[in-house]
């Protein structure tokens, strides 16, 4: 029989590959989506239209932060397998927004595992939680690996390591089948546009059409083990199919900056940057030029930031046989490709129905 899988987080990057992942694997998909004024469903709705006859595709408004929601759709659906990466997973607006992000984060994990307790699922259902390598924040070993302490530097961070340690702790003391995925950044042609790859293949898309002249950014010096996410759902899905339940860090093993992002996002479009100035006045020129690309505009910049993440990822390659396919520039190309892609059939959208551009 066909197993069930409920993904919270559904609509986001990583929900929708992911739901695509185990469709092709035959999985009965249910998601939670929230309730929104405008459609929020762009990076699911193909999904939609390819399983409206086989009925295996299903969609359940519900919110982490609203617990009757969340045990009602874990008792409709009884699922084998959830998947949890719903979140406010905006590190720079968790600064602003600390209280939501504990409340959906940290304590909306807990509802979920809870929600398994009570309804007498522990044996059953298998749960993964979407951790993240910024638990490792102020860092203490690099590259960083399962056993390298944690030291969270946003309110984001402080309340993913609640909910990495809560479902350390259901699985301790309630035997559930339960894992922490501590996963480094992972990108892709549908990342959230306020996230700093994508902000950049946007740019260089909007800038070589001629929609935007120049692109701000902030810490241009950070640095980030960046992967692709269609490989990193597949590890999701590895990690829940191990004989044991444990946590695992998924990571290329590979570290680059903002500036690098940038210099090959532009080479992209066939220019090269070229950097004057210093500190917050520093800017990117098309070489040779004064043409200004990229400047830095201080309100990116965080109260307190986290400088480099590097992730050893040999016990997912030892014991999942799992390991990233898709190299760093493959990410760019793919990216800025897609943005160019995008913004272009935009473009001609605008023009056919007359609106000015
Ligand atoms: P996204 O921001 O793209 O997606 C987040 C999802 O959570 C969206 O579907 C969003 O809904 C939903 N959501 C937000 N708040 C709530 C809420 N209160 N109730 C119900 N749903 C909610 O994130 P990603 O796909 O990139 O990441 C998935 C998970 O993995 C997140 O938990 C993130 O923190 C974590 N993570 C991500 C990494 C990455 O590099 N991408 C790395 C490590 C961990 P809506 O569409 O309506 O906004
Ligand atoms: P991050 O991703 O904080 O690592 O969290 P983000 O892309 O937001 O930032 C990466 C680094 O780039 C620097 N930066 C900027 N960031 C943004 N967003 N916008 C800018 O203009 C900008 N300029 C420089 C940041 O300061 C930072 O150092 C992501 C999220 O997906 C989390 O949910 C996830 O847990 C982690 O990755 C792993």
């Amino acid at each position: 029989m066909a197993k069930t899988a409920l993904i919270t987080g559904i609509t986001g990057q990583d929900g929708a590959y992911l739901a695509e992942l185990l469709l092709s694997k035959g999985y009965d998909v249910h998601g939670i989506k929230r309730r929104s004024s405008s459609f929020n469903t762009g990076r699911i709705d193909h999904l939609q239209i390819d399983t409206h006859r086989q009925g295996n595709f299903h969609l359940h408004y519900g919110d982490m932060t609203d617990s009757t929601a969340v045990i009602r759709t874990i008792a409709e659906v009884q699922p084998d397998e959830i998947y949890n990466l719903a979140a406010q997973s905006h590190v720079k607006v968790s600064f602003e927004m600390p209280e939501y992000t504990a409340n959906a984060d940290a304590v909306g994990t807990l509802r979920i595992l809870e929600a398994i307790r009570l309804l007498n699922l522990s044996d059953r259902t298998r749960f993964y939680q979407a951790s993240t390598s910024e638990l490792y924040g102020k860092v203490q070993e690099v590259p960083q690996r399962e056993i390298t302490p944690f030291y969270p530097r946003s309110p984001y961070a402080a309340a993913k390591l609640y909910a990495y340690w809560i479902t350390v702790n259901y699985r301790e003391g309630y035997g559930m089948f339960a894992c922490n995925g501590i996963l480094f950044n992972h990108e892709s042609p549908i990342r959230g546009e306020t996230f700093v790859t994508r902000k950049i293949t946007r740019a260089v898309a909007a800038i070589t059409l001629g929609l935007q002249d120049r692109l701000f950014l902030g810490n241009l010096d950070a640095q980030r083990d960046w992967g692709h996410a269609r490989d990193y759902v597949e590890g999701m899905w590895r990690i829940l199919q191990h004989d044991t339940p444990e946590d695992f860090v998924l990571a290329t093993g590979e570290m680059h900056s903002v500036r690098e992002f940038c210099e090959l996002a532009f080479a992209e479009i066939g220019t090269t940057i070229e950097w004057r100035g210093e500190g917050v006045e520093e800017k990117g020129y098309a070489a040779g030029t004064d043409r200004c690309l990229i400047e830095i505009d201080p309100v990116y910049f965080r109260p307190t930031e986290v400088e480099q993440l590097l992730g050893d990822p040999t016990k997912a390659r030892e014991k999942l046989n799992w390991s990233h396919e898709t190299s760093f520039p493959q990410l760019v190309r793919e990216m800025v490709a897609e943005d160019r892609r995008l913004l272009e059939t935009e473009r001609l959208a605008r023009r056919a129905y007359g609106v000015a551009e």
